[in-house]
């Protein structure tokens, strides 16, 4: 179950099962085919109720548990939040996987060239510089601590694994949030440990 769907189970009290598979096989299983027809995790089973996308999970949560809530009362505020949500899902995915591709087990990297990877690692420091912007004078990304940081929080956080720690040290106000981040029990208690 990918990092930002436990954060935000462990931010409202929620208990669950953790089911791992297998992503790296040629062929997905025929059942996991049938939870989500274009094989990838996550997916949430809730009593029968089974949903795929992790956007699609985390507003799923958000309704069915509004204690502890991760959206705010305010319209404007939540479109703010589910901008962000946007931009962290269409734009840094792209940039990761370049700056990524050397680093991936031979046949799972998209081809690259050392300009690819420099154009990712670009790709990455420009994402930041938005997010800079954005907490300027900031706690979280808007006001309080919302799903715009549960959905970002697992791409920024993995920076220093990958030798982009660089990138967040940087910029004070990014810097400063990702120590709250690293500060916040949800997010210390599903941390994976890196691989070693
Ligand atoms: N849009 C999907 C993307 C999820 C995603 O990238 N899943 C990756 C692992 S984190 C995956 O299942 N990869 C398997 C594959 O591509 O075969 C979501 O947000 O749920």
């Amino acid at each position: 179950m990918p990092w930002r769907v436990r954060i935000a189970l462990h931010e409202k009290a929620i208990d669950y099962e953790m089911v791992e598979t297998n992503l790296y096989t040629a062929s997905p299983t025929a059942a996991f085919l049938e939870l989500n027809p274009f094989a990838q995790i996550p997916v949430l089973d809730d009593d029968g109720f089974v949903i795929a996308e992790s956007i699609a999970i985390l507003e799923y949560l958000e309704e069915k548990f509004p204690t502890l809530a991760l959206m705010p009362d305010d319209l404007e505020r939540r479109a703010t939040i589910r901008k962000l949500v946007c931009w962290g899902t269409d734009y840094w995915p792209a940039a990761w996987k370049k700056w990524m591709a050397p680093r991936l087990p031979a046949g799972l990297a998209d081809d690259w060239t050392d300009e690819t990877v420099q154009s990712g690692r670009t790709e990455i420091a420009a994402h930041l510089d938005v997010l800079e912007l954005e907490l300027v004078g900031r706690q979280w990304l808007v006001d309080d601590f919302s799903l715009a940081d549960v959905a970002y929080a697992p791409f920024v956080l993995v920076l220093p694994r990958v030798d982009l720690g660089e990138e967040i040290e940087k910029r004070g106000s990014v810097s400063d949030w990702v120590e709250r981040l690293e500060a916040r029990p949800s997010i210390i208690d599903t941390m994976m440990p890196p691989r070693g």
